[in-house]
């Protein structure tokens, strides 16, 4: 493009943009709030997206292509404007025009609200798939819950987390389409009778209580291509806004009451994170979104097959991320039955062909188990299909292996009057998968092992990953440029292509670019932390960073610990020699975790000790960010020296934070746990700080006992100081962290943190020497952007056309 010709593209844009504020605001543009210049250019976004869309939707209409839908109860997409321009290509376009407007694009940017539909790396993992998925031309979809309420957003006041509700949908949402016509009607509760329909036996279910379900659907545009997937989330709202008869006998309040009981399904978000609590209402959001979904799906695959259901499994793919959909098994194979007239055996064949299951955590106290008879009694018929999966199953193993009927009953879906979910998604799907290689392994030979015995076809392993233009392109522009002007563009169509930057790794020259580039992300933290935390940190120091859900197995308090050892140090030596450190901590705890949320007033009772220290020169800070969200996480990544990611061996499935602090360079302390293992493979050991036991001595001591932590105390001044510190009042007035301090001796430490302490110790050391030779530091985070590629989630999409969905 010549530059009049641009000129030409710029004076569209402009008066475009002038045209829409009028019509989104009835103003002109000098008078328009910042909010109404955003919906203005939402509104441009979506009229340029809306026709590509179509077209892509008439193309897989036509059913030539399989087409993948995920099923999952989150998708953390995040902030949706930055992409789309940026796949549009035109975000330097709007950007340029802002500016000459007199109108501050960032601002404008800020105007969205950042939809938080998921807890942590579930939700996100699902929103980088589709991205992904999108970029790469494929057809995949996303299929989920419409939350009027996402996950809370997180105040810290007086130290202590405080919940406020989120709403995000206050403004309203402009990426999302309202489809009443699609809409579907779920059925809750009820009776189920069999009646004999012309010789054949049929299912009825009556006395339901009927739900509708209204799509909304959000277009997921790929990056500088044709594609537009779609990403639908169901509403769940009454078939009549009110009970009439009832209102006009003037029971007001009963004529409503079943208005909210319908909208509460779809009303908020579970906060929790690797946990399961049980409730009723969750059950009836799990079977909302996929009876809602698989009616649409076969609904769509019928109009375009000439009203058939043949091939249905060599078309599409229905994903099962965790189990929470993992009722998408008996659903669908009571549509195959009771409304497409099938027979079980031909159900199950389709049901087992089109499924597939991703298993996301090991931890028990997360593992899905419904009370049979809260099932029996909110899904009735759906129930009667779970018995007949489970009886058929059993007596296929019985005959296979009829020396094994001790095992063979301990695989049974329902057992000690619980329907086990995992156990459903594995028998009901094609394909089992981990999250990343170690995951898998310990999937076949522990969790899972059972099935694995039964199935062992059924067992795979895809290692996760994370969008390159989320956590690369767009939230580190600078690193982006830079990166362009060394090794060209190719690197932003497959992320391998960074491997070409190891070519730069001793040139001075690039060397001093990407430690400017890093400087400018850490000042721009620094400034939020000032504004925000109003604490003052030196951009120079070594910034230590971990953000993640707060929960034990992640170990935030073996870190928080390590900060308390090494106030004590500098107290006793302040002339120790180290270079300055910043550790930065965000995360939110599950409402209900108490244990988490000491952790977290721990963590500010430490920053509130150590940053009012004058003696400590500056050192040492601790900062606490407040709600760490998808917004906050695109300005922390890149701002990074060190990654913690210190959970315990064997409990982080794979983790998808580490590898975003990865591809913007950051070196990686870790365990050797998830995914770390496969970063240390990418990296080399000399780019990575790995210390701890690992997952097999940790599955040693958990099975076989044999840890006292009361023995690692006695040995261990440095523990003794730091221990009595929780309880003697040195981090506040009458604070003391009773809790804390006796589930790591009362209860002996049942993640390990005193085992691990004196190894963390040892890397943090080594981290504080590497940091000081600048040289060797920056090639190592060269090394880390270099060697990233294979986090990308194309990657990871690749893995999954090929090995799980069969799509060439
Ligand atoms: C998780 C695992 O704990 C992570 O290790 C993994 O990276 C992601 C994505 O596979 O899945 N499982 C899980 O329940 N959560 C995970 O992050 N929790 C949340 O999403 C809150």
């Amino acid at each position: 493009m010549n530059s009049s010709e641009r000129e030409k593209i710029k004076a569209a844009y402009k008066a475009t943009f002038t045209k829409k504020i009028e019509e989104v605001s009835g103003n002109c543009l000098a008078e328009a709030s910042l909010l109404k210049q955003y919906q203005a250019l939402a509104e441009m976004v979506m009229e340029s997206i809306t026709s590509q869309w179509a077209k892509t939707n008439t193309l897989y209409n036509k059913n030539e292509s399989k087409q993948v839908y995920f099923f999952s109860i989150e998708f953390l997409i995040g902030r949706l404007m930055k992409s789309y321009l940026s796949n549009l290509g035109v975000e330097d376009l709007v950007q340029e025009c802002s500016a000459e407007m007199g109108l501050d694009y960032e601002a404008i940017l800020s105007q969205e609200s950042d939809p938080g539909l998921g807890n942590g790396g579930l939700g996100r993992l699902m929103a980088c798939y589709l991205d992904s998925s999108s970029a790469m031309g494929m057809p995949a979809h996303g299929n989920g819950i419409r939350y009027k309420y996402g996950l809370f957003e997180q105040r810290i006041i007086n130290g202590e987390q405080i919940e406020v509700a989120d709403n995000w949908l206050k403004n309203g949402y402009p990426f999302e389409i309202r489809n009443p016509d699609k809409s579907v009607i779920v059925k809750y509760y009820g009776q189920i009778h069999s009646e004999n329909i012309n010789g054949n036996l049929t299912f009825v279910h009556e006395n339901y209580e009927p739900i509708m379900a209204v799509p909304y659907d959000v277009p997921i545009k790929g990056y500088r291509n044709e594609t537009v997937n779609s990403l639908r989330l169901w509403s769940a709202e009454p078939l009549e806004a009110f009970d009439l008869p009832c209102f006009n006998q003037g029971h007001f309040l009963n004529a409503v009451r079943h208005k909210s009981e319908a909208e509460a399904i779809s009303q908020i978000l579970y906060p929790n994170d690797n946990g399961f609590d049980g409730k009723l209402l969750r059950l009836k959001q799990e079977y909302f979104f996929v009876c809602a979904g698989i009616k649409r799906i076969v609904v769509d695959f019928k109009r375009s097959n000439n009203n058939s259901m043949d091939g249905f499994s060599d078309k599409i793919c229905i994903h099962i991320n965790d189990t929470h959909p993992a009722l998408c098994g008996p659903e669908l194979m009571r549509v195959l039955m009771d409304e497409e007239g099938l027979g079980w055996d031909d159900s199950w064949k389709i049901t087992v062909a089109a499924l597939s299951f991703t298993n996301h955590t090991v931890l028990p106290e997360a593992l899905e188990k419904w009370p049979v008879d809260m099932m029996k009694d909110l899904l009735p018929r759906i129930y009667m299909i779970i018995e007949e999966i489970n009886r058929r199953f059993l007596l296929e193993l019985d005959n296979e292996f009829p020396y094994d009927l001790e095992r063979n009953h301990s695989l049974s879906i329902i057992r000690d009057n619980y329907v086990h979910m995992a156990s459903l998604a594995i028998v009901s799907s094609h394909s089992v998968n981990g999250v990343a290689a170690l995951h898998s392994k310990i999937l076949r030979e522990e969790t899972f092992n059972g099935y694995y015995q039964v199935f062992p076809n059924r067992f795979y392993s895809v290692t996760n990953g994370v969008s390159p233009r989320r956590f690369l392109m767009n939230s580190n522009p600078e690193l982006k440029t830079l990166i362009t002007e060394s090794i060209g563009s190719a690197w932003e169509h497959n992320l391998f292509h960074l491997k070409k930057l190891l070519n730069y790794i001793s040139d001075p020259v690039f060397y001093e670019k990407f430690e400017d580039v890093k400087l400018a992300n850490k000042i721009r933290l620094a400034n939020y932390m000032t504004s925000h935390n109003n604490v003052n940190v030196d951009p120079h120091s070594i910034f230590d960073i971990q953000v993640k859900r707060i929960h034990e197995y992640k170990r935030q308090l073996l870190n928080a610990l390590h900060v308390l050892y090494l106030y004590n140090r500098l107290k006793e030596n302040p002339n120790l020699e180290m270079a300055p450190r910043t550790f930065i901590f965000a995360g939110k705890a599950a409402p209900g975790y108490y244990y988490a949320k000491e952790v977290i007033k721990l963590i500010t009772a430490i920053a509130e000790l150590v940053n009012a220290d004058p003696t400590l020169h500056d050192k040492l800070k601790v900062v606490f960010l407040a709600n760490f969200n998808v917004s906050l996480a695109e300005i922390i990544y890149p701002a990074a020296n060190i990654s913690e990611q210190i959970s315990t061996a064997g409990k982080e499935a794979s983790g998808t934070g580490n590898m975003k602090f990865m591809m913007n360079g950051a070196i990686t302390l870790g365990t050797m746990d998830g995914a770390n293992i496969e970063i240390l493979e990418a990296v080399g050991p000399s780019n990575i700080v790995t210390f701890g036991l690992s997952a097999d001595e940790v599955h040693h001591y958990q099975k076989y006992g044999g840890y006292r932590s009361i023995d690692i105390f006695e040995q261990d001044p440095r523990i003794q100081q730091v221990l009595h510190q929780l309880i003697d009042g040195t981090l506040g007035h009458g604070l003391s962290f009773q809790a804390i301090y006796d589930s790591l001796l009362l209860y002996n430490d049942g993640y390990f943190v005193l085992k691990d302490f004196s190894a963390y110790a040892d890397a943090q050391n080594q981290v504080d020497h590497l940091f000081r030779n600048p040289t060797i530091w920056t090639k190592m985070s060269i090394s880390n952007v270099a060697n990233s590629g294979i986090f990308s989630s194309d990657r990871s999409i690749a893995d999954y056309q090929r090995e799980i969905w069969k799509i060439i």
